[in-house]
């Protein structure tokens, strides 16, 4: 009896999980979606968009439009220390790319690298 009962409460713990779990979904997807788009504006502490998404091959550009000093930083590219200009990179691998700017914590920003032709580099 006892184990029989213990079972339903579980039962009754997975289904509210799963229905708080179904109810965040559908919030979430608004808050952090990315944004089709190869120009990143560099502001005072963030970037925006915080995640652009870019095919294969193309060059993202990142415009300073504050007024500090701020960098772009991610693995395999890097800006100088600047307040304003631009700087470009281009992303010829499918991938997510997490960058950030190190004078400033939490100033950070992913480019999203979708697969298009001669994404794949099986070839070489
Ligand atoms: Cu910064």
């Amino acid at each position: 009896m006892r184990i029989h009962r213990r079972n339903l409460l579980i039962c009754s713990a997975v289904g509210l999980a799963l229905l708080l779990a179904g109810c965040n979904d559908g919030q979430s997807a608004t808050a952090q979606a990315p944004v089709a788009t190869s120009a990143i504006s560099v502001q005072d502490n963030q970037f925006e968009p915080e995640a652009a998404e870019v095919a294969a091959g193309e060059t993202v550009t990142w415009t300073w439009e504050g007024d500090s000093d701020h960098n772009v930083v991610g693995e395999g590219f890097q800006s100088d220390v600047q307040s304003e200009g631009s700087f470009s990179q281009e992303f010829d691998r499918a991938g997510t790319y997490a960058y950030r700017c190190t004078l400033h914590s939490g100033m950070e920003g992913t480019v999203i690298v979708t697969g298009g032709d001669g994404a794949t580099e099986e070839g070489r």
